[in-house]
């Protein structure tokens, strides 16, 4: 039985501390937990990590094969889910990150299991393994258990968490490691615009030195499909522009994340106030909203003028509706254009 601060680590699971239920286990210091970690592995271990793979979860997972190199036999990265975005398509791609589709693999063959950035409960295909390690910074829920628990519900990052496991083994991490690392940390936290703790602030400043940032700009720039080109095309014929507002209705779209980024684009233009860019997908109306967000709400804009018709909300500064076409009247329906996006939402802007 392994034992954790001479604690038996079958016992007391997860405990609530200030309405925030976490495990005991980020109490203790970097090393307790890394010695925690590694107590649970020897030389003939087959280890499967599991991650839901997005750049946090997938750097960590790296990181938790280097921490585990020389002491197991083999560590295999599993995933689920299909990578759709394209960032992080480039991430894996340029990092050579060797990572491999969950039904690819048979999870029986592994003697350990771990899970990053996510819980058991999260997925169905998770639930059904009993994990050994479970490390996350999601809030958690307690309907599961693991022999070593560590979730820090406040960090920004799991990436920031796995630096903090690194440094405490002496590891320095090479430069593709420190790079996903310091680009999960960067994606997670929104560049530190959403919460995170000063501890994240800590592991990028450590990182910063190691990363190669010119492959970060990469990744981060890498969001468009070639084919995704003729829309922008598109737009630039259709976008309307009255009373600092432009609209451009693009008509079918072989995704709403097109509808997205022609939105964004639109919004770096001065004197917008406001961009709505809608497009036909699955038989709704999609349309997107943005704006500066200051004294102009694009969420209540967007429930003021959609949501009779379908789902419609969002924040200050961006806002979306989805719209079945047969909730518009049938006019138009069969011939929405620029200009009835425009006569839609005009009846509603009225400053
Ligand atoms: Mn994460």
């Amino acid at each position: 039985m392994a034992f954790f601060l001479g604690i038996p680590l079958r016992l007391n699971r997860l405990e609530k501390i200030d309405d925030v239920i976490t495990r005991s286990a980020s109490r203790n210091s970097a090393k307790d937990r890394l010695n925690g970690f590694w107590n649970l592995f020897d030389k003939e271990d087959e280890v499967l990590i599991l991650i839901n793979a997005d750049p946090d979860a997938i750097a960590s997972a790296m990181a938790a094969k280097r921490l585990l190199s020389y002491r197991v036999k083999n560590v295999t990265i599993g995933y689920p889910n299909e990578i759709h975005r394209l960032n992080n398509i480039e991430m894996v791609k340029r990092l050579k990150i060797p990572i491999e589709r969950l039904h690819t693999i048979k999870s029986k063959d592994f003697d350990k299991y771990i899970l990053l950035d996510s819980q058991p409960s999260h997925l169905p295909c998770f639930e059904k393994i009993d994990f050994h390690v479970v490390i996350d910074h999601h809030p958690v829920n307690d309907s599961w258990d693991a022999e070593f628990i560590d979730i820090r519900p406040e960090y920004g990052a799991v990436s920031s968490m796995m630096v903090e496991y690194l440094r405490a083994a002496n590891i320095v991490p090479s430069v593709a490691l420190a790079t996903a690392l310091f680009y999960g940390i960067k994606v997670d936290t929104q560049d530190f615009e959403k919460s995170s703790l000063l501890a994240d602030g800590i592991s990028f400043r450590y990182l910063f030195n190691i990363a190669n940032r010119n492959l970060v700009r990469k990744f981060e720039l890498t969001d468009l499909r070639r084919s995704e080109l003729k829309y922008f095309k598109v737009a630039l014929n259709e976008v309307k522009v009255s009373k600092g507002r432009a609209y451009a209705h693009l008509g079918r779209v072989p995704s709403p994340d097109t509808l997205v980024i022609i939105a964004d684009f639109l919004n770096h233009v001065d004197k917008f106030d406001w961009v709505l860019v809608s497009g036909l997908f699955n038989e709704k109306l999609i349309v997107i909203f943005r704006c500066d967000g200051y004294r102009k709400h694009a969420g209540k804009l967007a429930e003021k003028t959609f949501g009779k018709y379908g789902s419609a909300g969002g924040h200050k500064e961006a806002a979306r509706a989805e719209v079945p076409l047969k909730n518009l009247s049938l006019r138009e329906n069969q011939e929405f254009s620029t200009a009835s996006l425009m006569r839609l939402a005009t009846v509603h802007m009225t400053k």
